[in-house]
């Protein structure tokens, strides 16, 4: 083999090692943009329901969306001008509705939970003062894959079973 030749086989195997790389590179960087496109957790119009100004407490509503394909747990919210913040859920005991309190909401993989009047809710407790209609309330989201979101939730109307026998 010559001198010449010798090159030439490590210019190929360069060429075919960097060829390689750019690849990879490119497969890299077409990941972290689809990343952009889609997060692994989304919410949805987060509000509040109004209440009146000696209300002890006031309910928050949102979609959270999860595009992973694994649960992922609602552990706490937390908002500022609050005692307290409470997950619930409220359920149909014999005929009565009760509100429970929950350690975590369940979000399915690729999946929506709907936290609405009558159902999944966050439950602000014992406001500093109550919002008004319009007011925006920042709600701080813990979920157990590390994940933290704080969002504005808009104080608006709404009614005790909106979108009740609405089927999902
Ligand atoms: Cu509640």
């Amino acid at each position: 083999m010559t001198i010449q030749n010798l090159f030439s086989l490590k210019y190929i195997a360069i060429l075919f090692v960097s060829l390689v790389i750019s690849n990879l590179t490119f497969a890299m960087e077409h990941n972290h943009s689809m990343h952009h496109q889609s997060t692994s957790l989304e919410v949805h119009n987060p509000w509040v329901r109004s209440a009146p100004p000696n209300a002890p407490m006031l309910g928050a509503f949102m979609q959270i969306k999860n595009n992973t394909n694994n649960t992922i747990k609602l552990l706490s919210a937390q908002a500022k001008g609050y005692q307290r913040v409470e997950l619930h859920r409220t359920l149909n005991h014999g005929g009565m509705m009760k509100m429970l309190k929950q350690d975590f909401m369940p979000i399915e993989a690729n999946n929506n939970l709907h936290l609405k009047p009558g159902s999944w809710h966050i439950m602000l407790i014992e406001p500093g003062s109550v919002p008004e209609e319009g007011d925006m309330v920042m709600i701080k989201l813990t979920f157990d894959n590390g994940f933290t979101q704080t969002i504005r939730a808009i104080v608006r109307k709404g009614k005790m079973m909106m979108n009740h026998h609405h089927a999902h």
